[in-house]
């Protein structure tokens, strides 16, 4: 039985494959996106180590030369105007820190290290004969530098989001608040291309969109700066800052591997954990809340992100995130994948997009988090279930947590590259 999902999630992994990259999906994200390759990468691994690197190595070519690693890639060989927005749209080609690549000039969660040390481990000797690590490691740390001081607007220590799109989780009502303060832009001045495909009642409404076509536009037109004042919408969110922590812990054994000093990297993590701990967790609630930068309050949402930190080796809290994710909200042990928000709240939505149905992929955040913490019993229920989600409903992009609907796009490339990782791991 696994070898049919396993070889089905090889089929989609070729089908989604071009040149030097995979996309998502192949009609409603045709291009590379920046978390999704980390995730791919992770899957493909056990593939070919050798295309895994490269997954990586070719978002990294396309890197700012301020650190950042664009939210998108676009391959001029797509037509312009398969996704919006688009190249013409963020006109990366003007601004002098821009590759020679057109890019979009947001970014995505740091899970990059994480995949990268992953990919490495699949195979050092391989790795080591393309000069895997001496080529990624350097660039790896120039994006944790971007993130760590340009995105660290507050001074706390943490890294802000300023779009939505940034924190992979789009739509999740955790962004409701700071958002309603965007005037939107109105729809009839762009043409959305989701909605050829992909249902309007599993996508964000157009008000939303609005919101985040102003945001992009504002960002993009004061030259991709960053500052706190300039930035209409900034938030600490729990799970970028976890990963970048989880990614230093990555970069430290890079380094060591390399002869390099680790301490830097772990001193790093450790920062960033104990700025996490003491300012986005709620011991009340027992999860991370993300934290509006402009007013100090925490958006007080019970979303995915909150209990993702757990990816963090050496967490102090880790035990009191299990048992929130075995209360009544999230239903660890039934739900399947884990809901992105909330299952008791009045406003969850179990079809729309990261406002209740779960994703694959922070659902295999949560079970690396669960290996991490000796909770082996829990993984492994967690993966079972996951793995019978996909068998039932296919390569989804998303899912209905408590009855397993499909929904999004089909044939898309994480869950394929994470089924393959959960069948794969040991
Ligand atoms: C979704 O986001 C894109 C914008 O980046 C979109 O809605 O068009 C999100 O689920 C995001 O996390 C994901 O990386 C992307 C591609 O899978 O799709």
């Amino acid at each position: 039985m696994n070898a049919g999902l396993d070889r089905a999630a090889r089929r989609v992994l070729i089908a989604n494959w071009r040149r030097h990259a995979t996309v998502p999906a192949a009609r409603l994200y045709p291009h590379q996106w920046s978390w999704d390759s980390a995730f791919i990468a992770i899957g493909l691994r056990h593939l070919s180590p050798a295309r895994a690197q490269r997954e990586l190595e070719s978002l990294f070519g396309a890197q700012w030369r301020d650190g950042r690693v664009p939210h998108i890639v676009f391959d001029p060989h797509v037509p312009a105007d398969a996704y919006f927005p688009g190249p013409s749209f963020w006109r990366s080609g003007s601004v002098p820190q821009a590759p020679g690549v057109p890019t979009s000039g947001i970014m995505q969660p740091p899970a990059h290290a994480l995949a990268a040390w992953l990919t490495y481990r699949a195979d050092p000797a391989a790795a080591r004969d393309r000069g895997f690590l001496p080529r990624l490691y350097p660039r790896l740390v120039a994006w944790h530098r971007y993130l760590a001081t340009r995105r660290d607007l507050t001074g706390s220590g943490l890294m802000c989001v300023v779009h939505p799109w940034e924190s992979g989780m789009d739509n999740s009502p955790a962004w409701d608040v700071p958002l309603s303060r965007i005037e939107p832009v109105p729809a009839g001045e762009f043409t959305r291309r989701d909605l050829n495909h992909a249902a309007a009642a599993d996508r964000p409404t157009d008000t939303d969109y609005g919101r985040y076509v102003r945001l992009a536009r504002d960002y993009r037109d004061a030259g991709y700066a960053d500052s706190l004042a300039g930035h209409a919408f900034a938030v600490e969110d729990p799970l970028c800052n976890a990963l970048l922590a989880a990614g230093e812990h990555a970069l430290a054994a890079m380094a060591t591997e390399l002869g390099k000093d680790p301490d830097p990297h772990l001193a790093a993590a450790a920062r960033l954990t104990e700025a996490m701990a003491a300012t986005l967790y709620d011991p009340s609630a027992g999860i991370f809340f993300p934290r509006d930068a402009h007013t100090g309050s925490h958006l007080r949402s019970y979303s995915i992100g909150g209990l993702l930190p757990l990816v963090v080796p050496g967490l102090p809290v880790a035990t009191e995130l299990v048992k929130t994710a075995l209360g009544d909200r999230f239903r660890l042990g039934e739900a399947s994948p884990l809901p992105s928000y909330d299952l008791t709240a009045a406003d969850h939505d179990p079809g729309r997009y990261w406002r209740g149905p779960g994703w694959v992929n922070t659902s295999w955040l949560f079970w690396h988090g669960l290996r991490l913490h000796g909770e082996p019993s829990l993984a492994d229920d967690l993966r079972d279930r996951l793995l019978e989600r996909v068998r039932d409903a296919g390569f989804r992009e998303y899912f209905d947590p408590l009855t397993g609907a499909g929904h999004g796009t089909d044939e898309f490339s994480w869950t394929a590259a994470l089924v393959l990782d959960l069948l794969r791991t040991p």
